[in-house]
């Protein structure tokens, strides 16, 4: 397999300054002609060679300087021409089959209409083309097909003309003024309507922005719209970045690989990111569309005026954009609950790729197939790398240094380095040793210990990156821990700070303490580390109680049940510690529960137990399916312990009508979580409460909430409801995904029985990616179906990526991980995973992208 690495960089030999394209569409056969004006670049190495990079097209005619010509090869997938002197102007034709196209890069067809999807790799799809983000285009697309089956016409940047065609065709000119990479081209055509509204910038630009849909969808684009204008005025807020163009377009299609992509002036999205309303989506979803609206528009400036130099820099853009949008929410929402949910996402999706065998740096020095590196790690805890040099600069002198960098890099495709460089020239901070972040991957392991002596309270801090694939040795590095010493007596803190953790080990001293206060430390979760302390359950239930950092506080009961439950799978605790442990988490839930002074969507987030990934990352080698009956046996004991709080509590917030505001979402987060508990404690008293809770519901949030809670039991109720559900939702795809997914994550005895009988219903097809993952992606983040006795779960996700592969193989290779934790799951269940992997590694042929996978899974 060809391995590209970061280390190999060249500037192209040559640049494209213009590209005029001009589509002939149809859904079964477009026909493209590509113009490309082409200048020898001064910092290449002189090539005659032009390369311009194919996937599976082939050249119909090429033409130089208006001469057909013959004397051009192919190396490959890759067109080669050899030319003299320094500009020149090449044509080349193709034609594609967009209805063909079942991997949804490039041109492809979806539900009657055509739309593109160019990153990373996507534009030497549709036509030869230097494919590679450090080549910027002025873009003039034409586009002409039928009237009557695309209506809708759209590229990036104005139309600058329409008209008719002959034989009931009309045709449209699209121009974009700001120069970019190929993989932020885009196009639609299909029968389309527009939620349409206005928003005036800064600097009083107007834009007109448009939600297209199919006409159907149209009424729940509302939430998508506000989102857009939110984050429109939150950027020119926070970051000082003004919209660019007159005309802003976002487009929803229904099959779709990733999220959403922000190609420049007309982002095309998941429709799970776009559509909603009350009665199909639930508080989660309306928080992911505003999320992604935010991060897509946000690309603007940090993806788009600037962009990435290769794609090792990936990070550049997306841990920054991550960040801006985690940012945005909070603004727009709950903070604490934004970090908290934050967290969580990088420990159930990033800690698990730094401890495996796909671990690599937020900027990876090699890979097979980029598509296999938009990771969490890259995304995600590029994210919290940034952050961290936020918290250590502080907000305002942070902007500085975002400031100098948008000024200092418009207009170029940039490095991870520049914008370190910028950072440092604008807030004065050094990050030389901080550049470790970008280089070192695995999760730092930070050891704390408080001792206290003559009169204070002296911590000891050690650190330690673990050891990683083709990285044995690792440097310490900086670590920005906020913490704060809790005087017992008054449960307030005298001492909060930030402590850079730079060395191996370092020793901090704080003098003025007759009695040992508490620790509370990574309070906000100021660094992306693992913390390893033997706390006292005592000074848990304390922080879980009294610390005024809402983060760390949940992280106290994150820590409580973590040790509790860890204790008991690794056989450390004697059953006396147990019930101690036991005891104290009943507590500290019992203060949550009768909190008057929280929130209830706060309450909701400190309810709510540690995910049995994250408690199998506790665990070099774990059993999956004891971690899962130890969690699910402490949830039944805090319902029965609880049980009549826990039922107060369900009366209480069914009380509260619905609402988008912070209290009525906060109380359907109670409902649901009070449900949980009670279910668990009581399968057959409390299905009727849960059928109760979802007939009378008038929105998604309790209909899917009793739904989830009643699929999980083995009560008469389930069936009914599931075909309630059914019926009441038959033909909108993103609730029947919903179906699918609550069956296959379900806690029912029978959910592989389920999963297997799902894959045969009408409504499951292997051509849609939303459909795949709501299905197979649920089941296979479903511990107890994922590892059941004997490797079914295996077997049936090794399965699935054999028969995706040839389909969609970028889907298919994101079900490759989790067969990939093999070393850290019991011999029997590994060696059974392994098989899985080897049948994959077998088949004749594969893609790049799963067979990338799969080598780096079993080497
Ligand atoms: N660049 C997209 C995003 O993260 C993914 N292709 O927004
Ligand atoms: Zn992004």
């Amino acid at each position: 397999p060809q391995v590209i690495r970061r280390e190999d960089y060249q500037a192209p030999a040559w640049l494209v300054p213009e590209i005029a394209l001009d589509f002939r569409l149809g859904l079964s056969a477009t026909h493209v002609i590509a113009r490309l004006s082409v200048t020898r670049n001064p910092a290449g190495n002189g090539t005659p060679t032009l390369r311009l990079n194919g996937d599976q097209i082939a050249a119909l005619a090429v033409r130089v300087d208006g001469e057909a010509v013959n004397d051009w090869r192919m190396d490959g997938p890759d067109l080669l021409i050899d030319l003299t002197g320094d500009a020149h102007a090449i044509e080349v034709e193709t034609a594609l089959n967009p209805a063909a196209n079942s991997q949804l890069m490039g041109l492809y067809a979806s539900n009657g209409m055509l739309c593109t999807q160019c990153e990373a790799e996507g534009f030497r799809r549709i036509t030869f083309f230097p494919d590679r983000p450090d080549v910027l285009s002025t873009y003039s697309v034409r586009m002409s097909g039928d009237k009557a089956l695309f209506p809708v016409l759209l590229s990036n940047g104005n139309c600058t003309e329409t008209g008719e065609g002959p034989d009931g065709s009309h045709w449209a000119q699209w121009h974009d003024p700001w120069p970019k990479p190929c993989y932020l081209f885009a196009l639609v055509a299909g029968d389309l309507v527009a939620n349409h509204a206005q928003f005036t910038t800064m600097n009083g630009r107007a834009v007109d922005l448009n939600i297209w849909t199919r006409a159907e969808d149209k009424d729940r684009t509302g939430h998508a719209m506000a989102s857009l204008i939110n984050s429109m005025k939150w950027d020119e807020e926070a970051f000082g970045r003004e919209y660019d163009l007159d005309l802003f377009n976002v487009v929803a299609v229904s099959d779709f690989n990733m999220g959403a992509m922000e190609n420049k002036g007309l982002n095309v999205f998941n429709t799970r990111y776009v559509l909603a309303d009350p009665e199909t989506a639930t508080d989660g979803d309306y928080d992911a569309v505003e999320g992604v609206i935010g991060h897509e528009y946000f690309h603007n400036w940090s993806g788009n005026r600037i962009t990435c130099r290769d794609w090792f820099q990936l990070s550049l853009k997306e841990g920054f954009t991550v960040l801006r949008d985690q940012l945005f929410s909070a603004a727009m929402g709950s903070e604490a609950v934004k970090r908290i949910e934050d967290v969580r996402v990088l420990r159930g999706a990033q800690f698990p790729e730094d401890s495996g065998p796909l671990a690599h740096p937020i900027r990876p020095d090699s890979y097979q197939e980029i598509s296999n590196f938009y990771t969490a790690t890259v995304y995600n805890k590029g994210a919290e790398v940034i952050r961290m040099m936020r918290t250590m600069a502080g907000a305002e002198t942070f902007r500085k240094g975002t400031d100098l960098y948008f000024d200092r890099h418009d207009g170029e495709a940039a490095t991870c380095e520049d914008f370190v460089r910028a950072i440092e020239d604008g807030t004065g901070l050094d990050l030389g040793q901080f550049r470790l972040w970008y280089g070192q991957a695995g999760t730092p392991q930070v050891t704390v210990e408080l001792r206290h002596e003559d009169g204070a309270a002296v911590l000891e801090l050690a650190q330690q990156v673990p050891a990683t694939p083709g990285q044995p040795d690792k440097q310490p590095m900086p670590i920005p821990l906020r913490l704060a010493l809790f005087d017992r007596a008054t449960a307030t803190h005298r001492v909060e700070e930030l402590v850079v953790l730079d060395q191996a080990r370092q020793t901090v001293r704080f003098d003025g303490w007759a009695e040992p206060p508490v620790l509370s430390i990574n309070r906000g979760f100021s660094a992306p580390v693992q913390i390893e302390a033997q706390r006292d359950p005592a000074d848990l239930v304390f922080l879980a109680a009294h610390d005024d950092d809402p983060f760390a506080r949940y992280e106290a009961m994150q820590s409580l049940v973590v040790g509790h439950l860890v204790g008991i799978v690794g056989g450390r605790l004697d059953a006396a510690a147990q019930d101690r442990g036991r005891a104290a988490i009943g507590e500290a839930f019992g203060a949550i529960l009768a909190d008057d002074a929280l929130d209830d969507l706060m309450r909701g987030e400190l309810m709510i137990l540690p995910s049995e990934t994250y408690l199998a990352e506790q665990l070099l080698v774990a059993d999956p399916l004891a971690i899962h009956a130890q969690r699910e046996a402490l949830k039944a004991w805090l319902g029965r312990e609880h049980g009549a709080a826990l039922e107060a509590l369900h009366d209480r917030v069914r009380a509260v009508p619905y609402g988008r505001d912070a209290a009525a979402r906060g109380a359907r987060k109670l409902k649901t979580q009070a449900l949980i508990y009670l279910a668990s404690a009581d399968a057959v008293g409390t299905a009727p409460r849960a059928r109760a809770q979802y007939d009378a519901a008038d929105n998604m949030t309790d209909r899917q909430g009793a739904l989830m809670v009643l699929c999980g039991l083995d009560v008469p109720e389930r069936a009914a409801a599931l075909d309630d559900f059914h019926t009441r939702y038959a033909g909108n795809a993103l609730v029947i995904d919903k179906w699918f997914s609550l069956q296959a994550g379900s806690l029912h005895k029978d959910v592989l029985e389920h999963v297997k009988a799902l894959a045969n219903h009408p409504d499951f097809t292997m051509s849609n990616p939303n459909r795949v993952r709501a299905l197979y992606m649920a089941m296979a983040v479903n511990p107890k179906a994922f590892h059941a006795a004997g490797g079914e779960g295996y077997r049936i996700i090794g399965e699935v990526i054999r028969k995706l592969d040839p389909i969609n193989p970028q889907t298919a290779a994101r079900f490759v991980p989790s067969l990939g934790r093999w070393r850290r799951v019991d011999a029997a269940r590994g060696a059974l995973m392994v098989e899985e992997l080897k049948a994959i590694a077998a088949e004749p042929t594969l893609s790049r992208d799963v067979r990338e996978q799969v080598t780096k899974s079993l080497g």
